[in-house]
């Protein structure tokens, strides 16, 4: 058998996903590349911390700047990486703004997928590399079944889950093509502290904790009413691993099977502030409003404060109200199972903005300038 070291290449690596998932291949003794888009200022801060100065012998961490739109691109880098394993991670991953640019997302998300698994055919490289898919609950959509598993229908509701479900089915189509190694992994929503600052968590976490540093005034909100089964990116990241080292390739829905709505969660990031909320009003009107403050972690709220409302704006033309996921094939067939919670991801998540919302808070205290970013 080769000593090696195993070459992985990630696309999205810039991601939420790509940087645990580049930190865990690392710890397996893994040679990673990943794909970095290039932009107009620094978007490595996820992987900042595991980077290696390609200038010293032996890197095992490398960069390489492309894009999923552009097949001579995608070709070169694999050629030139060779790798055993594939991930493709990198997406127009904003189910919202997918309305707004659905063309784009088709692109990256649908064709961004064909192109790499062409790129492993033209190369000759289908004994070789095995490849991971970043497929998605929201192929599910409108939900056909309850809780969702690996043969429950699909039924998507926006251009982003359009379009995963080409990826999805190209994928498939490839294996029993070609014989490729070539996997989806049917993930669930997952989150994490590296979580974008636009999906919900990280909106709530992030929001509440300016709220109460001063940072802000009020958080807004779509639907509340939404329910979603959360997981912790790391737990998923090694689940995303585990389904390239099987004898067969097969596709997994990864899910935690627990299921809570957008307000529980926002009750939750305001119970680790400190602070307990009531909801009032209904619909559009819905506010929250503080009730009792606790402790020292929200020093800028007053008893009776709206602090959250919510915005039509917000919403979606078409709505995936409920996600529940059955990861019961994972457990059997891989032996895997979450080990975060989700009221532990929430607290890992509050204590990470607000740190950073006191830092913020401290610096204009000082006199300097803070400006926040809002969506
Ligand atoms: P992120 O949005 O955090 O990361 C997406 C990555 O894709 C970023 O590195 C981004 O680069 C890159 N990217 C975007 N457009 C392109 C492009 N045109 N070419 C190359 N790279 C591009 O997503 P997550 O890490 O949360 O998710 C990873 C994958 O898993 C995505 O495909 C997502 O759709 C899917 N998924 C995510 C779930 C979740 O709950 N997180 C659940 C199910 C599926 P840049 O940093 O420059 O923007
Ligand atoms: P989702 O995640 O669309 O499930 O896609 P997101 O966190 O954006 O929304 C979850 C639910 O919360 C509702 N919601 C809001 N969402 C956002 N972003 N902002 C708000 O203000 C807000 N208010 C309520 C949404 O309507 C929705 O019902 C994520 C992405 O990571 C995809 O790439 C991935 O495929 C799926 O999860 C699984």
């Amino acid at each position: 058998m080769s000593t090696l070291p195993r070459v992985a290449l990630i696309t999205g690596i810039t991601g939420q996903d790509g940087s645990y998932l580049a930190e865990f291949l690392l710890e397996k003794g893994y040679i990673v590349h990943g794909i970095k888009r290039r932009a107009s200022s620094f978007n490595t801060q996820r992987v900042d911390h595991i980077y290696q100065d390609p200038h010293v012998d032996n890197a095992r961490f490398k960069l390489h700047y492309g894009d999923l739109s552009d097949t001579s691109n995608l070709v070169r880098i694999i050629q030139e990486t060779q790798p055993d394993e594939i991930y493709n991670l990198g997406a127009q991953s904003h189910v919202a703004v997918s309305f707004e640019a659905p063309e784009y997302t088709a692109d990256v998300d649908a064709i961004g997928t064909l192109r790499l698994l062409e790129a492993i055919r033209i190369l000759g490289l289908e004994k070789k590399t095995r490849f991971y898919q970043a497929s998605t609950s929201e192929l599910y959509g409108l939900v056909q079944e309850t809780p969702q598993k690996e043969t429950t229908p699909f039924y998507p509701r926006s251009p982003y889950a359009v379009a995963k479900l080409y990826a999805y089915w190209i994928v498939v189509n490839y294996r029993e093509a070609y014989g490729l190694y070539a996997c989806n992994g049917i993930l669930f929503n997952h989150e994490s502290p590296r979580r974008g600052e636009t999906f919900v968590t990280r909106k709530i976490t992030r929001g509440l904790a300016n709220i109460a540093q001063g940072l802000e005034a009020c958080l807004y909100m779509g639907n509340l009413d939404a329910l979603r089964d959360w997981g912790h990116a790391k737990d998923y990241v090694r689940m995303q691993w585990m389904m390239l080292q099987q004898d067969q390739p097969e596709d997994f829905v990864i899910a935690t099977g627990h299921q809570y709505s957008v307000r529980q969660f926002i009750d939750w990031t305001a119970a680790e502030l400190g602070v307990t909320l009531q909801f009032q009003g209904e619909g559009v009107n819905e506010v929250a409003v503080v009730t009792h403050i606790q402790g020292d972690k929200a020093p800028a709220l007053k008893l009776g404060q709206v602090i959250v409302k919510v915005d039509p704006r917000y919403f979606r033309p078409t709505e995936v109200e409920t996600l529940l996921g059955d990861p019961g094939k994972a457990k059997q067939k891989l032996g895997w199972e979450p080990e975060i919670t989700v009221q532990e991801m929430c607290s890992e998540m509050v204590a990470h903005d607000l740190e950073a919302a006191r830092r913020h808070a401290l610096l204009k205290q000082h006199g300097y300038k803070v400006q926040v970013s809002l969506e």
